[in-house]
């Protein structure tokens, strides 16, 4: 069975527990205290030499960071819907990329920094410059949503389950969502998917 190494808070291992709830594919999910430096012990840094969840194992295989762990999950347990969850096709694999580039990218300097100074308290954050970089992100999602329901391909794909987590926790991060409409209606979408699993804060 997947064994997947999260923490309950972690936006990173919720995006992973989402996409393995819509694919159905059961898993034993291992929860690391982070709080407790567990990541920083050898046994877990011998899985991820970076000290971060989510890490996922399968058989022999052991792969970090959420978003190649989505990408992984999508073409191996896909079944007949692997494409659909991430096609192959040049243009609208790269539509998707695009998307879990800017998670790890705009959306980790912008709310997802955000929260981790506001709930995490992790003080070395210059919260004005994440505050205008959540600011600038949330608004490139508000015009992108004005003109269709889903990030890429429209269709439900990656690119929504990786944007989705740290910007429906916004508020976690005192970032206030109410003047985004399009974008409250995407994260409604998503939870109204079958199959959807939450986590605290959403
Ligand atoms: N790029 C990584 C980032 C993972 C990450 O930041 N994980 C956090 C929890 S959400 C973590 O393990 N933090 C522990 C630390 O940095 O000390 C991914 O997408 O998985």
């Amino acid at each position: 069975m997947l064994k997947l190494y999260g923490h309950p808070l972690s936006g990173n291992a919720y995006k992973v527990k989402l996409l393995l709830a819509f694919l159905g594919v059961e898993y034993e999910n291992i929860d690391i205290a982070l709080e407790q430096g567990e990541h920083q012990q050898p046994a877990f840094l011998a899985l991820n030499p970076f000290a971060q969840v989510p890490v996922l194992v399968d058989g022999d295989t052991v792969l970090a960071d959420a978003q190649a762990i989505l990408v992984y999950l999508a073409r191996q347990y896909g079944g007949q819907k692997a494409d659909s969850w991430l096609p192959l096709e040049p243009l609208p694999m790269a539509q998707v990329m695009r998307w879990l580039s800017t998670t790890a990218g705009e959306v980790r300097q912008g709310p997802e920094s955000a929260r981790l100074y506001h709930l995490f308290k992790v003080s070395t954050i210059d919260i004005e410059q994440t505050t205008k970089k959540s600011t600038f992100i949330l608004q490139q999602l508000e015009q992108h949503l004005t003109q269709r329901e889903w990030l890429a391909c429209e269709r439900l794909t990656i690119a929504d389950i990786a944007v989705f987590p740290y910007i429906a926790l916004s508020r976690d991060g005192q970032v206030p969502l109410e003047v985004y409409p399009w974008v409250l209606n995407w994260i409604e979408r998503i939870k109204q998917q079958p199959g959807f699993v939450s986590m605290p804060g959403l």
